[in-house]
């Protein structure tokens, strides 16, 4: 059974890995076995990155590039092919937030939060499926999130980006099925990191409404996708397609209870 997971002498692209819930995937597949190459923006987190996963002992190499850059994305998907090897799983993680009410979000704060988490997992899987497709398998896996399936204050734009990503899942599984390519999505709850940093410190309102809004009664830890992203990486997967796995402590289970209760 074990075997089925394994993930040694595959490559897994894993974008915006420099930290967060891309790394804890990222450390995940490596984990399995996987060698792994990474994208950031950020040159300091990138060395920062690189260093964290190298003291691990695994075999990571990085790349400084904006998903949403097609010239420069096919530019490193194909330097990559040919200078490193194939890649076998593609991780489209790389995503941003503005948490701006809709009727007063600049247009282009939008535009911006649609290329990175919608227009860039498109742009990546178009061009790792162009070497997936000849060899006839590859696994894309998605990152969607609670905003794939519901709304929620001030964030509009990450909530459309999510819940296109999911429909964008299905229609790269319906298409590149036939290829023994498997596109999935994971949706992952409120986790502890960076990003979710602002709205979970002690005492902030949304920090006590999520562990009230969560089964499990906690913020996810981002070690806990690590067992979902390999899941989806390896060979337990072959035969699932166009889903998203929702890692998220019970939230989308319930209509949750009054405070009180
Ligand atoms: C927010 C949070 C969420 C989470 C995650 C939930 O502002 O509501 O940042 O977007 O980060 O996406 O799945």
């Amino acid at each position: 059974m074990s075997k089925l997971f394994d993930l040694t002498g595959k490559r897994a692209f894993v974008t915006g890995a420099t930290h967060g819930l891309g790394m804890a995937m990222a450390v995940g597949l490596a984990e399995a076995g996987a060698e792994l190459i990474i994208n950031g923006t950020t040159p300091e987190k990138m060395e920062l990155a690189l260093k964290e996963y190298r003291a691990r002992g695994f075999k990571v190499q990085g790349f400084l590039f904006d998903v949403t850059d097609d010239s420069k994305a096919k530019e490193y998907v194909d330097k990559i092919e040919k200078e490193i090897g194939p890649i076998d799983i593609l991780v489209n993680n790389a995503g941003i937030i503005k948490r701006i009410p809709l009727k007063d979000m600049p247009v282009e704060d939008y535009r911006r939060v649609i290329d990175v988490d919608l227009v860039g997992p498109f742009i990546m899987a178009k061009h790792v499926v162009q070497h997936m497709i000849p060899r006839g398998e590859g696994k894309i896996i998605n990152i969607c999130s609670m905003m794939t399936e519901l709304g929620r204050d001030t964030v509009g734009a990450y909530a459309a980006a999510k819940g296109g990503l999911k429909m964008l899942t299905k229609n790269m599984a319906t298409e590149w099925a036939r290829y023994n390519i498997q596109t999935n999505g994971i949706g992952p709850g409120y986790f502890a990191t960076s990003q979710t940093e602002p709205i979970r410190i002690d005492g902030h309102p949304f920090n006590d409404f999520i562990i009230q809004r969560t089964p499990a009664g906690r913020w996810g830890d981002p070690s806990d996708l690590a067992g979902t992203a390999v899941f989806l990486a390896s060979n337990a997967s072959n035969f699932v397609n166009g889903q998203v796995v929702y890692v998220d402590g019970g939230i989308l289970a319930t209509i949750g209870k009054p405070s009180n209760e």
